[in-house]
């Protein structure tokens, strides 16, 4: 499937002599006319100029371990290796509305705190024995949590463990930057910040089926924020003996913010998903572009007249409004985020379930 930009407007090959002088008069007015360009603005369907790729994990982990010979995780203030969408280099896009990269950080280190208006989610690659603060609480992570950062909150990272930790870092970055509000605040200090909550509070507070009477959470992202890969995991396990599968998607739950029910982040949905060995999706698309991440199994992904292979750690971007079919290989969880959640709550999200 060949991709343009957009389709190119009817007359802009042969624009009349007495047009173009009108369009050059209104120019200094910065004023230009919309039948001009009309259609690549309201197109009849989404035209994802976003490429379907897999970055594999095999490849990238080398350059994230030279990452580190060159750099530390202090002197980076965040040692990221970025996933840019093939689309679109020097971007730092995955997809039009997020931004993803690889962070890597070595026993001993840490990553200094800041805060900033984008939220941000990791995804735990590979390693255990890192923490991430946030706003005076740490969290170990484990490979398969799901851990979020909210807008504004301090957080900084540590790895006290022995081997180096890797996650993928999801940000909201170029929501804001469509509505430029951008803030970050870096801290005085490069050093790691108190520990001034005990460990496991806001999961006993909110993540065990209870909420504080007479609370006084404000946010709208989700005050549990560590989702930890065992838990997901047993859902899963547990779900799957009833063997209703969706036809779409297999098994599939979407992870939630406990005060509301909405998706733990605002602006960006996250899921888990089991493919059974063997299973193989119906044709599907939505109008929300994913990220997927292999936590376990093998399988793979045919978009756009592509077949992408993936196993552990692997990541799969599939553009917007693309049909696509994921096949297991074998048993195999897949971890995805996207900004539906933003496209549903201002009306215009869309997804077509093919063969029903
Ligand atoms: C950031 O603050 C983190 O806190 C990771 O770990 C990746 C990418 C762009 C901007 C800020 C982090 C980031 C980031």
């Amino acid at each position: 499937m060949t991709k343009t930009l957009a389709a190119a407007p009817p007359a802009s090959h042969n624009i009349s002599p007495a047009r173009r002088d009108f369009y050059r008069e209104i120019a200094p007015q910065n004023l230009a006319p919309l039948w001009e360009v009309l259609h690549q603005l309201v197109t009849a369907e989404p035209q994802s100029i976003i490429k379907p790729h897999c970055w594999k994990y095999a490849d990238i982990r080398p350059h994230l371990m030279k990452a580190c010979a060159l750099i530390t995780a202090k002197e980076a203030e965040r040692r990221v290796l970025v996933l840019e969408n093939p689309a679109l280099p020097g971007e730092s896009k995955i997809t039009r509305s997020l931004f993803a990269g690889l962070q890597i950080i070595l026993p001993g280190e840490i990553a200094p705190p800041h805060r900033h208006t984008q939220t941000a989610l990791r995804f735990v690659v590979e390693g255990r024995g890192a923490y991430t603060g946030v706003d005076g609480e740490r969290t170990e992570m484990h490979p398969g949590d799901f851990v979020i950062t909210p807008s504004w909150t301090w957080h900084d990272h540590g790895n006290n463990g022995n081997g180096p930790m890797v996650w993928l870092d999801v940000l909201d970055i170029h929501m804001l930057k469509l509505f430029e509000a951008s803030f970050r605040e870096g801290s005085d200090s490069d050093e790691a910040r108190p520990e001034e909550r005990p460990r496991g509070d806001s999961m006993a507070r909110y993540g065990s089926n209870l909420l504080p009477v007479d609370g006084s959470y404000s946010r709208p992202t989700s005050p549990v924020f560590n989702y930890p890969y065992d838990r997901t995991r047993e859902a899963l396990e547990a779900m799957r003996r009833r063997e209703e599968w969706n036809p779409w998607h297999g098994l599939k739950l979407k992870y939630i913010n406990p005060m509301n029910g909405d998706y733990a982040i605002p602006t960006i949905a996250t899921f888990i998903q089991l493919l059974p060995k063997g299973f193989r999706t119906q044709p599907y698309r939505s109008t929300d572009s994913t990220i997927y991440v292999c936590v376990e199994g093998s399988g793979t992904t045919m978009v756009g007249g592509k077949t992408m292979a993936w196993g552990p750690r692997d990541i799969v971007v599939v553009p917007s409004w693309e049909r696509f079919v994921h096949h297991a290989s074998e048993d195999a969880v897949l971890f995805s985020a996207s900004d539906r959640g933003v496209q549903e709550k201002l009306g215009f999200w869309r997804e077509e379930k093919v063969n029903g």
